[in-house]
């Protein structure tokens, strides 16, 4: 989702790539952009793509302020390749290019982030995806595969930088560093196979949960699990530094919303301490502070459902809390939420936006008259 895969070249039998690790903007969503740490000019950095069996021979540059590493989270290799700075290999200064190079010995979904001033690396948004193909292509095949790392950023309204000390209080819960409205939709023709790819580089477990159907997770970062102990799920934990892969047979078409069912990870930058105003009557008292206060917000006397709607003047460079408008009207989410449209007749090959479900005629939820 909103990413894509690195290019390579075959160099007497080696497969290489190449990872400069920068200084990046993101934008996180239309509204706001972040300065972050990525690779390639981009947070996450590219999708490293490779088959089961090559020899991969991976450049690193580093162009940060200070030292970094790689680490390949989940892949078999010799222990000299493992990127833990200071104890497999020395750091990587900046200025400087090091070589990684190791056999790919399974297929499978993988992770790579710096192991080298870890806390701040990460939190300022280097990381990517490493996919492994199988080298039988029949394996494991099917006709739609997604992949995605979870992260979070601290970053206060009208700023660019993540707080990186922040421990677990973020306030953008991102995929691939975009937030809803800004997350690419999955389209999918009906009847395809689908994989969804889950990574999580965050600092808390994300149960991630999918409606209109039910999979099962077919892959770890450890491997592929056995269809014998697999079972029927609707949400999968993903825990921190675990990568989950799920799958289902689209059979039944609509828009199906995906969503991490923290509620407060599907919002965007919230004041936690906006104290709850529920049935208080408070009308007209917004108004006389905010002629004090003027950023000054109060959560509604009805619940937040307004706020979402309301067109509120926010700081520069932040986003509403809950946004983004549907063909029923306001949304009302924000952070780690996605639609998987799934629809009829889609030409194959062609994944772009299908616009909103067009539902049969008798399908759609009503108002009850004359109760
Ligand atoms: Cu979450």
């Amino acid at each position: 989702l909103n990413g894509w895969s690195a290019p390579w070249r075959m160099n007497d039998g080696w497969k290489e790539f190449h990872l400069v690790a920068e200084p990046v903007e993101r934008e996180v969503a239309p509204g706001m952009t972040a300065h972050l740490w990525g690779y390639n000019g981009q947070s996450p950095g590219p999708t490293i793509e490779a088959v089961e069996g090559d020899k991969v021979r991976i450049f690193v540059t580093n162009r940060l302020p200070e030292h970094t590493t790689v680490h390949w989270h989940g892949m078999l290799l010799p222990c000299g390749m493992d990127g833990v700075g200071g104890l497999t290999q020395p750091q990587i200064p900046p200025g400087k290019t090091f070589v990684y190079e190791f056999p790919l010995k399974k297929s499978g979904t993988f992770m790579y982030h710096p192991h080298a001033d870890e806390m701040v690396q990460m939190a300022m948004g280097m990381m990517g995806s490493f996919i492994v193909h199988p080298r039988d292509p029949g394996q494991h095949r099917v006709d739609r595969d997604f992949i995605f790392l979870i992260n979070a950023y601290d970053i206060e309204p009208g700023a660019m930088t993540p707080k990186v000390a922040t421990m677990t209080e973020f306030n953008l819960w991102s995929w691939n560093s975009r937030v809803f409205p800004g997350i690419d939709h999955l389209a999918v023709r009906k009847g395809d196979r689908v994989r969804i790819r889950i990574g999580n580089l965050t600092m808390t477990n994300h149960p991630i949960h999918l409606h209109g159907y039910d999979f099962v997770v077919t892959g770890t970062d450890g491997g592929w699990v056995p269809p014998s102990a697999r079972w029927p799920e609707v949400t999968t934990d993903i825990g921190v530094g675990a990568m989950r892969a799920i799958e289902f047979t689209a059979d039944e078409p609509g828009d199906w919303a995906f969503h991490c069912h923290k509620s407060h990870h599907t919002m965007n930058a919230m004041g936690h301490n906006v104290p709850t105003m529920i049935g208080v009557d408070h009308k007209g008292v917004t108004e006389r502070i905010t002629r004090l206060v003027p950023d000054y917000m109060l959560m509604g006397e009805r619940g937040m459902a307004d706020m979402g709607e309301m067109e509120m003047p926010l700081p520069d460079n932040t986003l509403p809390m809950m946004t983004g408008a549907g063909p029923f009207g306001a949304i009302e989410m924000g952070g780690m939420f996605s639609v998987v449209k799934v629809r009829e007749g889609l030409a194959r090959g062609d994944y772009r936006d299908p616009g909103w479900y067009q539902h049969p005629p008798g399908t759609v939820a009503y108002e009850a008259k004359n109760v």
